[in-house]
């Protein structure tokens, strides 16, 4: 389709359901062979095998809270989500969140609680938390703003109710950035992609709390431009090997260790490749090679995939695997309210 069609509006938000659902399979697992991917995602085909139903973790669940909170206040409304996140966790405790940011999710669902913001400002010792959990449900903020400057702002401040630290909430911007790129096609030219994303972030981590997070932390001045430059580095080069990706790029429960990696794997999976079978298609070359990297699968796949389904639309998903991922057909659904709410904002 063309540049923010339906059909890339349904790709992201339903291809973001499956990595999270089909990555849950492997998710903290230290090495996964490609062998082990191709037969997990064989049996998804497998009708006979009935299978039981996948279901989605924390990545899924938080989207869901922001999708419903952007579509019913027809925009960003920090109370209603803040609401939203911790109403939806006290419901299903179990989806996998993570350690720090049950607290968080906690404090949010008292009624004495004035300042949204705040839960997430005193996370480990006030430096608040740098996982990628404010990046995992940003795609819905590029699904909802067609404005580049209200996709950052809005994208910065939800991923803030959880994540204060700089190291977060700009992974969740970086994240908003590609899939709104994505949708307007920008993945026909990947050089340009990049450089487009490396000149956005180079702005976005302009700033003194940036820099100041970044020397505590002993990362580059500007930690995601930095990365972004590894995953061109890595673009360029004929053959990459896993192994590799993951010592430059990381497969980890941080943001600076997942979201660069999510983009590289759509970016190296935009062609077919020797380790996939010939017969996927581009969301199903992300999703697996993103399961193979190992470490925060679920959420690098669903990030990844998110990126990948704006790009290649909601034909290149493959029916059985919506039929056996729990909150595919919903996701389905709110894409085309947000495909309204898109048109209207
Ligand atoms: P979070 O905010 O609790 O952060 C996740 C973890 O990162 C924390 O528990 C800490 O260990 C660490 N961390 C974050 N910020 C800091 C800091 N400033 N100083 C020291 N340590 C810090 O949760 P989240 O929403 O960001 O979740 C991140 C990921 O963890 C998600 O992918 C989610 O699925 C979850 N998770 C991952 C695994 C796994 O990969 N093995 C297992 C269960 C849950
Ligand atoms: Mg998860
Ligand atoms: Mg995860």
């Amino acid at each position: 389709g063309g540049p923010a069609s339906l059909s890339r509006f349904r790709g992201a938000l339903v291809a973001a359901v499956l990595g999270d659902c089909v990555g849950g399979e492997f998710e903290g697992a230290e090495e996964v062979p490609m062998e082990s991917v191709l037969q997990h995602l064989n049996s998804l085909d497998d009708e006979t095998k009935g299978n039981g139903i996948l279901e989605y973790s924390d990545d899924t669940a938080m989207a869901r809270c922001v999708v419903q909170s952007l579509l019913t206040r027809t925009g960003f409304d920090e109370q209603d989500m803040a609401r939203r996140f911790a109403k939806e966790y006290s419901a299903s405790p179990g989806r996998g969140y993570g350690n720090g940011v049950i607290q968080v999710l906690k404090k949010l669902s008292s009624p004495q609680l004035t300042d949204v913001y705040q839960p997430a400002r005193d996370q480990f010792n006030g430096r608040g938390s740098f996982g990628n959990g404010g990046a995992m449900r940003a795609a819905p903020f590029a699904l909802s703003f067609p404005d580049l400057a209200d996709v950052k702002r809005f994208a910065h401040l939800g991923a803030m109710l959880t994540h204060s630290c700089s190291l977060g909430y700009n992974g969740a911007v970086l994240q908003a950035l590609a899939v709104h790129l994505s949708l307007q096609g920008a993945l026909d030219l990947p050089q340009q992609f990049i450089s487009r994303l490396i000149t956005e972030m180079e702005e976005v981590e302009a700033n003194e709390e940036t820099r100041n997070d970044a020397r505590i932390l002993q990362e580059a001045e500007k930690p995601f431009c930095e990365r972004l430059h590894r995953v061109r580095d890595l673009m360029d080069k004929s053959k990459v090997s896993i192994e590799e990706v993951i010592s430059e790029l990381g497969n980890g429960i941080a943001a600076l260790h997942s979201v660069p990696t999510a983009i590289f794997c759509v970016l190296h999976c935009l062609e077919p490749r020797d380790c996939l079978p010939g017969s996927f298609g581009g969301v199903e070359r992300t999703i697996a090679y993103s399961l193979a990297l190992g470490g925060d699968t679920d959420t690098i796949a669903c990030m990844a995939a998110a990126i990948a389904g704006a790009h290649y639309g909601i034909e290149a998903i493959p029916q059985s695997w919506i039929k056996c991922c729990e909150g595919a057909e919903d996701a389905d659904m709110d894409a085309g309210r947000l495909h309204k709410l898109y048109h209207q904002l």
